[in-house]
């Protein structure tokens, strides 16, 4: 399958809201009346219960109505600071396989340009939805919406959905750092953030809503939504490369494993190959119309599991833990 990579330069731009009236008037302006909060980096907006980063939030209200999804879509759903770019990098990498061989392997498309760029998220930064109609099927796609941001197609199609969170300690952490990096202007201490994230107040919370609703929908239908987490990925991630593979429809053979292809999908998507690259280290782009700056390395912290110790108390993380706890009780999900 062959997914072209999407040109950053023209697509990274979140400057045009789109077909919601420009009125700051409340009584016209449907948005303004919209509880917004500030504490991140940059305000959010609650929507439809999630809470949005305000200044893509028109560009996310129309993927409802306006995302025409495909029965063949891929969807790579996540919750932020689970391994987003690293999902991207492996389900790229193992799809596009037979078109950017190992053989060239210098030639990758990885060794240039931020994974990031390589899967377009659904609406927004690379993937306005006029240029997802421009692809050719299968699409290989990306979100961090909740499920029920998105069109009912996505399950009546029966479009198959990979998705990935992590253990909310780590993922809050890695969150936290991450705004406070890409911020250019006041920093987020981080008692305030915790807060928040419990409150669910975090881009694209609350977080167990989040987890919940894509839980749901892997338990119903398990041929065609693959729930991974993080954690697993760390512990064995030739495993999951081939389940993956075989997921998306494109198992290695045996010949393959023969010649280690699968374990240079692992090693080309690793944490030290790709932090190590020149893109990764020294390329980013604007967003936020320049109020934030996403350097690339920012997306390669440590890519480590129970960083969350070095950072917060054990009152802070039993809180949490009882949160998660309560919040998926009765679910099956546990971590
Ligand atoms: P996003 O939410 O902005 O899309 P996302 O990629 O989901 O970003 O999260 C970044 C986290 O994934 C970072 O975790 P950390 O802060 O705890 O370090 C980052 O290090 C980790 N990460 C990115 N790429 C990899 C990789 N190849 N292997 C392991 N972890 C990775």
């Amino acid at each position: 399958m062959e997914q072209v990579p999407v040109d950053t330069k023209e697509k990274d731009s979140n400057k045009t809201p789109v077909a919601i009236s420009s009125e700051t008037n409340h009584d016209n302006n449907p948005i303004a009346i919209l509880p917004t909060r500030e504490g991140w980096s940059t305000p959010l907006t609650l929507y439809n219960n999630c809470w949005l980063r305000s200044h893509m939030l028109t560009k996310f209200m129309l993927v409802k109505e306006k995302f025409k999804s495909r029965h063949d879509d891929i969807i790579l759903a996540t919750h932020p600071k689970s391994g987003t770019t690293w999902l991207k990098a492996l389900a790229f990498t193992i799809v596009n396989r037979s078109y950017y061989s190992f053989v060239n392997v210098d030639q990758h498309p990885l060794l240039t340009q931020n994974p990031q760029n390589l899967v377009p998220f659904i609406g927004a930064q690379g993937g306005d939805l006029d240029y997802l109609e421009t692809l050719p099927s299968p699409r290989l796609l990306a979100t961090h919406l909740p499920l029920s941001m998105l069109p009912s197609t996505v399950t009546t199609m029966g479009c198959r959905i990979v998705y990935l969170c992590r253990e909310p300690k780590d993922a809050f952490i890695s969150r936290w750092h991450f705004d406070n990096k890409i911020a250019k202007g006041a920093k987020t201490d981080l008692n305030t953030a915790f807060t928040m994230f419990c409150e669910g107040c975090s881009p694209f919370g609350p977080f167990w809503e989040h987890y919940l609703q894509y839980w749901k929908e892997s338990l119903q239908r398990p041929q065609e939504v693959l729930f991974l987490r993080y954690e697993e990925i760390v512990s064995c991630p030739l495993k999951v490369v081939r389940d993956l593979a075989k997921f998306l429809q494109v198992p290695f053979t045996e010949e393959e494993e023969r010649r280690g292809v699968d374990q240079e999908v692992v090693g080309l998507c690793s944490f030290k190959s790709l932090s190590n690259l020149d893109i990764n280290k020294n390329g980013g782009v604007e967003r936020a119309e320049g109020k934030l700056f996403i350097g690339y390395s920012s997306l390669f912290r440590q890519g480590k599991t129970g960083d969350w110790v070095n950072h917060m108390s054990k009152d802070m993380g039993e809180k949490l833990d009882r949160l998660v706890e309560d919040k998926f009780r009765g679910s099956g999900l546990k971590f």
